[in-house]
């Protein structure tokens, strides 16, 4: 028995334990979790949450039941010595009914409320107030609002109380657009376009992300839902509207050179648009009005000159494998760029 470690005694082992589990349990409890799935904020992720809510107390009172019958029989029928050997038990037929009619009632309650909360969040919105196009790239979300004639990227905006009607598909492979405390995930498949609806009840900025694996940088694809009230929503979407407009900064030299590097030696409007003028590239996000956002490149930096340009000069840096090419800037030039990039809100 003794191999010349200390031995710790069961019980305090068992003690050690306990307080290990307790204590994860009610680290588990604390923090913002902005993207849990349990705090739901619409109408289709509360259906959502209520059934797993129902699932859940399901599966602890299988749980209980199960585990509760094993730890019993591990006690009473131990092995003692002397002890006589305890009797299978063999063909009982009230318990084998019981054993299997209590799974299948107990499928019943889960399969029901399953279907039923499908049909609900499957079926087409019964208003679709503000239609919304989604285009999953590797690595970025492109927003299309087909009736208001916007694009934008990565930053989804939403009117409150307005049910939001997307459609989404991929320009190349399985991506998953999931936003937990909004709605749950639907895949953007290749070929196919995916309806997915929600009605969103609270005013706020909340994260999302890519939820299917799609290639190098797929943990780098995140994305914001901004939430606003009406009329925030509304003057968002008129700026949106406005062709590029530069907050010229009475002549700041940083932003004409920046612009003349764009439009010339940058190369930078093979891939990106800016409407009202001739950058019109389709490959890379429409950067028209790319700083009034938050962040860049999938919501990984904050929208800050110093993030631009370090991301104009090193986009795979940032993002390894993406499509942007290193257009060879000069960290100047680069700077330059980023000013001229943030001057257009
Ligand atoms: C070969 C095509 C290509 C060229 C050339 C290119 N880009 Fe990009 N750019 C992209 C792609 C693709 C993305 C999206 C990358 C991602 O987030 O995965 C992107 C993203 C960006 C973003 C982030 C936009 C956002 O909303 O997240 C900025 C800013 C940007 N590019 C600026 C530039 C500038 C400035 C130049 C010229 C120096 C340039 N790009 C040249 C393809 C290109
Ligand atoms: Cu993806």
């Amino acid at each position: 028995m003794t191999d010349g470690r200390p031995r710790v005694p069961g019980h305090r082992r068992i003690l050690m334990f306990a307080a290990l589990a307790i204590a994860s349990v009610v680290a588990a409890c604390g923090g913002d979790f902005p993207q849990s799935s349990l705090r739901p904020l619409s109408d289709v992720a509360r259906e959502i949450d209520s059934l797993f809510r129902g699932i859940f107390w399901w599966a602890m009172a299988v749980l209980v039941v199960v585990e509760g019958a094993l730890i019993v029989a591990i006690i009473r029928f131990r092995e003692r010595p002397g002890a006589p050997k305890p009797r299978p038990v063999h063909g009982h037929t009230l318990l084998e009914i019981g054993w299997t009619l209590a799974p299948a009632i107990i499928l019943i309650f889960i399969g029901v409320p399953t279907m039923i909360t499908l049909w609900r969040i499957d079926r087409p919105p019964e208003r679709s107030e503000v239609r919304v196009e989604v285009v999953g790239h590797q690595w970025w979300w492109e927003f299309n609002y087909p009736d208001l004639g916007i694009t934008t990227a990565n930053e989804l905006h939403v009117p409150v109380g307005k049910t939001v009607d997307l459609r989404l598909r991929s320009a190349d492979v399985i991506h998953s657009f999931w936003f937990p405390r909004v709605a749950g995930k639907r895949d953007l498949v290749p070929g196919r376009v995916n309806q997915l609806w929600f009605t969103p009840d609270s005013v706020g900025v909340y994260p999302g992300q890519c939820a299917e694996f799609c290639g190098t940088s797929h943990a780098l694809m995140a994305m914001r839902l901004h939430v606003e009230a009406e009329e925030d929503f509304e003057r968002w979407a008129e700026q949106q509207l406005r062709e590029a407009v530069e907050i010229e900064e009475a002549g700041d030299p940083l932003v004409s050179v920046g612009r003349d590097l764009f439009f010339g030696a940058g190369g930078c409007i093979s891939c990106h648009q800016i409407r009202g003028t001739v950058a019109a590239g389709v490959l890379g996000p429409d950067l028209t009005h790319v700083g009034g956002r938050e962040t860049i490149a999938a919501g990984v930096l904050e929208n800050t000159l110093d993030n631009l340009a370090f991301w104009i000069n090193e986009p795979h840096e940032v993002k390894p494998g993406n499509l942007m090419l290193d257009m060879g800037l000069t960290d100047e030039q680069a700077r330059h760029v980023a000013a001229y990039l943030l001057s257009l809100e």
